[in-house]
């Protein structure tokens, strides 16, 4: 059994859960213990007991323990990356991908710890100077979900170490294998003890000890929207700082100026790669109307040569969906679409290839109508719903109609219609002939309306949520 982490102590508990690869559920990887809230609490007193020794210490020590994390990630990323691709079913490219994107993560923040600026000012009454600087926000409760299981954990991890903070995480209870290797390179980075804890374990028990716990600070958490109303109402019961990352109805706008190759290729990796599990994924595609039966004919061919296979296989291009539970979902809005009148141009059933996992074909639904509720609710899954734009005007109406706002792109050679679409589309980030799923390290992340709350993560931004501003007048 792979233990947990708490207080710079390896912990076995009574519980454990074991890890199956969706690619091929006869395949174990591991057993993982599974905290109760005792356990929690346990964890949650260490960290909060760590943080002095933490947040005072020498910037360069936080430096040096992140570099070393991120050195390590990088120097093993094939190895992480089959076991991630193993674990949660994206491609073997896609799993070192992600540990080279954490990897990198770990480095840029070993840098950003050196880099905590603050400000004098002059104060309005003579003889008074003012120092503005930021402070480590305290112990700092990760959540983290499952389609990630390397990058957004390091995303949290990384910015809340290097500014200063203590750590409890919460892995997704279906991919505890990333979080475990992550957590053991962490171990012997050179922490204090009680610094950074793992507790793996349910949401009802872990989770909600991390939403009720006066000595956790603030709370980053990424995944379900229903989910995340929950932790923003817990935390507004007892005024913790929160950062919320929920889902995404992203828009890809197709123009009838577009270079429809390009389109395709960013509509099919949006929509399709890692299975249509990221919540930067377009899953509404909205086509001028010149353009839309030949958009829609290339999508088809495009999709028709995608290969669905184990994840761990050369040459898949989609590998399963992560769990039963979510193929089902995916299944279940397939049948919805049909009801609700879209046309269902190919896939959307379940495969059965030669091994036993969670395989889906990928879906297109033509002519669908924004209102139906495959074009308003997140999937979460390989499921792409065209709809047809009379014109661009109609079109960026439709990309904004959604109560959600993460990411938004458009497909144009039109400099007048992208520099329009970059101001007016409501959405945190904005993807210009790129897919809109598939963001760099290194500069914020975020959406607006339903899809964030709080302030952006990554980046230098990131400096926002994990510190606390002091504003400290001084008459000399
Ligand atoms: C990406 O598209 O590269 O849960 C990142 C998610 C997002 C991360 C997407 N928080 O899918």
């Amino acid at each position: 059994m792979k233990p947990n982490y708490i207080a710079g102590q390896w912990l076995d508990s009574a519980a454990s859960v074991a890890n199956i690869s969706p690619s091929d559920t006869r395949d174990t990887i591991d057993h993982y213990a599974q905290a109760d809230a005792g356990m929690a609490e346990a964890a949650i007193a260490a960290a909060h007991e760590a943080k002095a020794a933490w947040g005072f210490c020498s910037p360069q020590a936080r430096a040096d323990a992140l570099d070393r994390i991120g050195a390590e990630i990088l120097a093993r990323r094939e190895e992480l990356g089959r076991l991630l691709s193993r674990e949660e079913g994206k491609t073997l490219p896609e799993g070192i991908g992600e540990v080279t994107r954490a990897g990198n993560i770990f480095k840029f923040y070993a840098g950003e710890a050196l880099r905590q600026r603050g400000d004098k000012l002059a104060s309005v009454r003579p003889g008074i100077e003012i120092d503005v600087t930021r402070e480590p926000v305290g112990t700092v409760g990760i959540i983290a979900p499952w389609n990630f299981p390397i990058a957004i954990p390091a995303w949290k991890i990384a910015p809340a170490l290097a500014y200063g903070n203590t750590v409890v995480f919460k892995p997704a209870e279906l991919v505890p294998g990333c979080a475990w290797a992550l957590a053991e390179i962490i171990s012997r980075a050179g922490l204090p003890a009680g610094v950074f804890n793992l507790v793996m374990g349910r949401g009802s028990q872990v989770g909600q000890a991390l939403l009720d716990d006066r000595r956790i600070d603030a709370i980053s958490f990424t995944g379900s929207v229903a989910t995340g109303r929950r932790v923003a109402q817990a935390a507004a019961q007892r005024m913790a700082k929160a950062q919320l990352e929920m889902g995404g109805k992203n828009p890809m706008v197709v123009l009838d100026d577009a270079d429809l190759d390009v389109a395709v290729e960013c509509a099919v990796q949006s929509a399709f790669y890692s299975t249509g599990q990221r919540c930067t994924a377009s899953s509404r595609i909205i086509v001028e109307q010149g353009v839309y039966a030949r958009f829609l004919q290339k999508l088809r061919d495009r999709a028709a040569s995608l290969r669905i296979g184990h994840a761990l296989e050369a040459g898949t291009d989609i590998g399963p969906v992560a769990s039963r539970d979510q193929l089902e979902q995916n299944l279940r809005y397939v049948d919805i679409g049909r009801q609700e009148g879209a046309r269902l141009l190919c896939g959307g059933g379940e495969l059965q290839l030669g091994t036993p996992g969670h395989y889906m074909a990928p879906a297109i639904f033509a002519d669908c109508d924004n209102a139906m509720r495959i074009c308003r609710e997140e999937i979460f899954g390989p499921v792409a719903a065209v709809m047809p734009a009379r014109d661009y005007e109609h079109a960026l109406a439709l990309a904004n109609d959604t109560e959600f706002g993460l990411a938004s792109g458009i497909c144009s050679t039109s400099l007048k219609h992208v520099q329009h679409f970059k101001r007016h589309a409501q959405a945190g980030m904005v993807m210009v002939n790129v897919p809109t799923a598939g963001v760099d390290y290194h500069v914020p992340f975020g959406g607006r309306k339903g899809s964030s709350l709080g302030s952006r993560e990554q980046g230098s931004h990131a400096i926002e949520f994990y510190t606390t501003v002091k504003t400290a007048y001084v008459a000399g």
